[in-house]
């Protein structure tokens, strides 16, 4: 049996999920996923891995979806509720999903792609009643179980397939780390297309026997307001919301402020990650809300690797230590490398790129560059990899918005570029070489229909020409101080 599904199991009269203002016990979620689970077996005794492409608003369609495709035998492939329709063919056609799932108000976005995949279309409230009665086949922890999409070094997204293994186990050790249990309730207000809001959050939290409420989309009002009705414990998020939040407190009259204070300090514990926290982030908040933020650092190709500790010092700029159940060291570049059994099985479709990302002895190589200092702890000093930007906690590729850019018509080059910012992180940002005059405005939306808006470049600059070193290749330090 699916663990997680296992694990809840003994909370059945309990609150798992509240979402649209309505509350759904666990035995809900556990009849309700079964259900979904005989849908997809009407035609079939095992999904066998089967890809299941699934467009469903953040709360309890989305558990009740994703548990149901576990439970059929599937892997789940969760989609961004903001990609416009190259993106999510993109990721359809690459994952070979046969059957997609939508929440109603995506039929309409989805309907003729699913027709000309030839995927079966299943709309949650409209045909998503089971017709079979059948017994559920026995989930290997070996199976794959998640795709999720990431930029890399390559230009297009690669789909990262993790086991049920692989979830397990990044799963108890977040459990055993910061200390989860039946008496926590959450809030995700994290996009449901990555491990942060999918695994640190909503799995961490069912699989504990807690409750997760669901926000529709993110807003800092909704977010103090929630946590002055202390309906919430533990909360997680990247460094941009917290700049949100505190940009947003500042603004507050001082009786609210001290009210908002005053309820902050009662949760249990703030998380931040995704991104590096800057230390300026981290001690504003702290006078905020009493919270020294635990600040841990993660991939989607492995989990959470380092945290700061849930009882011990946390020091500010620092990722902490080991987690437990994962190896971490670091190569005499400074790269941090990863094994164990949180580690991802493959590159889905892509046998040299998983190839290349792991050493000859084994250990995934994240090119995240770090120290460690005389006590163990970590420190990330960057990436070696100038092309990968971190946006509002989002990894991009520098190169996939170079292709598309290049599809303009105008456009001769371009070389797109992170520049340092405290809300983002990083912007992204592009120098162009035009071969005609382009209307900046006409060309941003462009953008915006071929990428999310996460993705999109927030500045364009026109050069004469890129700079290049002696060899030829462009040279994006340079590029970043031309433009910044
Ligand atoms: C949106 N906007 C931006 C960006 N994103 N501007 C500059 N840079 C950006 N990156 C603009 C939009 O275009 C819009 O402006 C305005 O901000 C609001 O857009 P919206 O999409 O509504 O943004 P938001 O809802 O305010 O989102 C901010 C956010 C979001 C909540 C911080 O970016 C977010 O959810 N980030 C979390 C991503 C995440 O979960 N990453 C984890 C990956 P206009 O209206 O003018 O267009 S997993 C991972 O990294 C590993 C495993 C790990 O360690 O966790
Ligand atoms: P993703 O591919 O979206 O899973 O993003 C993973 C990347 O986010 C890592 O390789 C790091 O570069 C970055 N990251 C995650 N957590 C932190 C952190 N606490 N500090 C700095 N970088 C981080």
């Amino acid at each position: 049996m699916i663990q997680i599904f296992n694990k809840s199991l003994p909370f059945s009269g309990k609150t798992a999920i509240i979402s649209n203002g309505k509350s759904y016990s666990y035995a809900a979620l556990h009849q309700a996923s079964a259900n979904f689970a005989q849908l997809l077996l009407e035609e079939t005794d095992d999904l066998a891995e089967g890809r299941v492409a699934f467009m469903v608003n953040p709360g309890f369609d989305y558990v009740r979806v994703q548990w149901g495709i576990w439970q059929a035998g599937g892997i789940v492939v969760p989609l961004c509720l903001s990609y416009p329709l190259p993106s999510l063919r993109y990721t359809i056609e690459n994952s070979g999903a046969s059957v997609i799932v939508v929440s109603p108000e995506f039929e309409e976005t989805l309907k003729d792609l699913a027709d000309e995949l030839a995927c079966r279309l299943v709309v949650l409230g409209k045909n998503d009643q089971a017709k079979t009665l059948k017994a559920l086949p026995e989930i290997d922890d070996a199976r794959g179980a998640m795709i999720l999409y990431t930029s890399g070094t390559t230009n297009l997204p690669k789909g990262v397939v993790s086991t049920h293994a692989n979830l397990n186990a990044q799963i108890s050790s977040l459990i055993e780390a910061w200390k989860w249990s039946s008496d926590d309730s959450t809030v995700c207000v994290l996009p449901l297309h990555h491990v942060h809001g999918v695994v640190n959050v909503v799995s961490c939290s069912l699989w504990a026997g807690a409750s997760c409420e669901f926000m529709p989309n993110f807003s800092e009002k909704a977010i103090f307001d929630l946590i002055e009705s202390q309906r919430i414990n533990v909360f997680m998020a990247v460094p941009t919301i917290y700049f949100k939040l505190i940009t947003y407190w500042e603004a507050l009259p001082k009786v609210e402020q001290n009210a908002a204070t005053n309820s902050l300090a009662k949760l249990r514990l703030m998380i931040s990650g995704s991104a590096a926290l800057p230390v300026s982030v981290m001690e504003r908040w702290k006078n905020i809300s009493t919270h020294l933020l635990l600040e841990r650092y993660g991939m989607t190709e492995i989990g959470m690797a380092l945290s700061n500790p849930y009882d011990g010092p946390r020091v500010a700029g620092h990722v902490g230590y080991p987690l437990p159940g994962v190896s971490v060291r670091l190569s005499d570049e400074g790269e941090i490398q990863v094994k164990g059994a949180t580690v991802f099985k493959e590159y889905w479709n892509k046998p040299e790129s998983t190839a290349e990302s792991f050493t000859a002895d084994g250990w995934f190589m994240t090119g995240d560059i770090a120290t460690i200092d005389e006590l163990g702890g970590y420190r990330i000093l960057g990436r070696n990899s100038v092309d990968i930007i971190k946006s509002g906690g989002y990894k991009i590729s520098a190169l996939e918005i170079e292709e598309v850019l290049r599809q303009y018509p105008g456009i001769a080059d371009c070389s797109v570029v992170g520049l340092p910012n405290d809300e983002w992180g990083e912007l992204v940002a592009a120098a162009i070489v035009t071969k005609n005059q382009i209307d900046d405005k006409a060309l941003h939306a462009w953008m915006r229909e071929q990428m999310p808006a996460y993705k999109t470049p927030r500045k364009y600059v026109i050069l004469a020409d890129l700079p290049r070193n002696a060899m030829g290749k462009v040279t994006k330090k340079d590029v970043v101080h031309l433009i910044q």
